[in-house]
C-alpha cells in the first residue's frame, strides 16, 4: 500500500510539474519504419549524393536515429521540424553523432522561418570541433570524437538574440551568451543540415546521425509575448512624428525588453507599429518621448493574439505604466495568470500530502 501511494503521489507530482512547460516538439524516431523517410512533420530536402532515412542500430545507440549518409562524394540534405513561433525563451535539445569529425559536418539552427538562423552549432566544419558561428566569427567549443553521441541543448533567449551551449554536461554551459548569426525577432523552426562547401567536404560513406530532437518553452504569457506591438494610443496627437524610446535604466522588472517606436504623421493613431520586444505581463514599462511627444494617456497593444493593455500616467517627459493582459470578453480587466494552472495545483498538493503521509508511514 505504502509503494502505491508513493508512486501514485510522485505521479501527481510529475503531472503538475510537467504542466509548467510548452513542448513544441518530442521525436525520439521510434515510431517509424527503419529504413524509411521521416514523417510528414518534418520538411526534408536532398540533393546529390545524399540520403536521410530512418535507421536503427546505429553504434552506441540503443533505438533508431536519424542518419543522414553521404552515398557519394557530393551530397547535401537537411531536414526541419517548425514551431510555433517563440519571442522569448526556447530551448533546443537533440543528440547528435558523426562517423568522420574531420569531414562529415552536420549543424543544428533554429530559424526564423526557413532562414535566417539564430543559433548555428556545428559538427565537424571546423575540423574535430563542435563549434558554432555568430555571424562573423567561428568559436570551438569541445573537440569531437567519431561515433561518439554528444547531447546538445540550446537555451535561447530571443529577446537578447543570444543563447546557452549544454554539451552532455545538462548542468553547467560550456558557453553563455553566444551570439546569434543574424537577428531574428522571432524562432520558428529547427534544422539540421549536411554541407559540401566551407570547411569540410564529407565524401561517400560518411555519415551523422540525429535521435531524440526535442523544443520547449516556458509555460504561460511570457512564451507568446515580446514580438512587435500593434500599438492603439489613445489622445495622441498624430501630428507628432519621432520616435519613443524605451527607458530600460529606469524600468523595474523588465528584464529584456528593447527598442523604439517609430510614429509617422501619415500613420493612423489607431495602428502604429512598435519594435519594442520582450515585454511581458506585469513588467514596469516607461517610454521617454523626446520633444514635442504626444500626449499619450492610454496605450494599448495586441502581441500574438492576446491583447495587452496599459493605464498610463504622464510623468513630464515620460510615460510608465504596467502592462498587462486583457482577457476576449472582459475588456480592459487585467487578469493575473497563475504560475501553474489550478489543476496543476491541486495535483502538487495532493502529491506532497500524500508524500508526507508516506514519510509518517515509515
Ligand atoms: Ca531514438
Ligand atoms: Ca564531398
Amino acid at each position: 500500500m505504502a509503494v502505491l501511494r508513493y508512486l501514485l503521489s510522485a505521479a501527481l507530482f510529475l503531472t503538475a510539474i510537467s504542466l509548467k512547460a510548452q513542448v513544441h516538439i518530442d521525436d525520439n524516431f521510434e515510431s517509424y519504419t527503419p529504413g524509411s523517410e521521416l514523417g510528414s512533420s518534418w520538411e526534408t530536402n536532398v540533393n546529390g549524393d545524399a540520403s536521410i532515412l530512418v535507421t536503427t542500430g546505429a553504434y552506441n545507440s540503443p533505438g533508431q536515429s536519424v542518419q543522414v549518409l553521404q552515398t557519394g562524394d557530393n551530397g547535401t540534405g537537411w531536414f526541419t521540424q517548425y514551431h510555433e513561433p517563440q519571442y522569448g525563451q526556447v530551448t533546443y535539445s537533440a543528440f547528435i553523432r558523426t562517423n568522420n569529425v574531420t569531414n562529415e559536418t552536420i549543424t543544428l539552427s533554429a530559424r526564423e522561418g526557413g532562414w535566417p538562423p539564430g543559433p548555428w552549432i556545428a559538427f565537424g566544419y571546423r575540423s574535430g570541433w563542435i563549434s558554432y558561428y555568430d555571424g562573423s566569427s567561428w568559436h570551438d567549443i569541445v573537440p569531437a570524437s567519431n561515433n561518439q553521441w554528444y547531447q546538445v541543448k540550446l537555451e535561447v533567449d530571443v529577446f537578447t538574440q543570444s543563447y546557452d551551449i549544454y554539451i552532455d554536461d545538462m548542468v553547467t554551459p560550456k558557453v553563455t551568451g553566444a551570439e546569434f548569426w543574424f537577428n531574428v525577432s522571432s524562432l520558428e523552426s529547427i534544422r539540421f543540415e549536411v554541407y559540401q562547401t566551407g570547411g569540410v567536404d564529407p565524401d561517400a560513406g560518411d555519415a551523422a546521425w540525429v535521435d531524440d530532437v526535442y523544443v520547449e518553452s516556458p509555460d504561460g504569457i511570457n512564451a507568446n509575448v515580446g514580438g512587435l506591438w500593434n500599438l492603439t494610443f489613445s489622445g495622441a496627437d498624430c501630428a507628432w512624428s519621432g520616435t519613443m524610446t524605451l527607458d530600460q535604466e529606469a524600468d523595474t522588472g523588465l528584464v529584456n525588453g528593447s527598442g523604439n517606436i517609430a510614429v509617422a504623421p501619415e500613420d493612423s493613431c489607431s495602428d502604429l507599429t512598435g519594435s519594442i520586444r520582450g515585454i511581458v505581463e506585469g513588467n514596469s514599462v516607461r517610454l521617454v518621448f523626446p520633444e514635442g511627444q504626444p500626449q499619450v494617456t492610454q496605450m494599448e497593444g495586441t502581441v500574438q493574439g492576446t491583447r495587452l493593455s496599459g493605464d498610463w500616467s504622464a510623468l513630464g517627459g515620460s510615460l510608465s505604466g504596467t502592462w498587462s493582459a486583457v482577457r476576449p470578453g472582459s475588456p480592459g480587466r487585467p487578469r493575473a495568470i497563475p504560475v501553474l494552472p489550478p489543476f496543476g495545483l491541486v495535483m502538487l498538493a495532493l502529491g506532497l500530502i500524500l508524500l508526507a503521509a508516506r514519510r509518517r508511514s515509515l
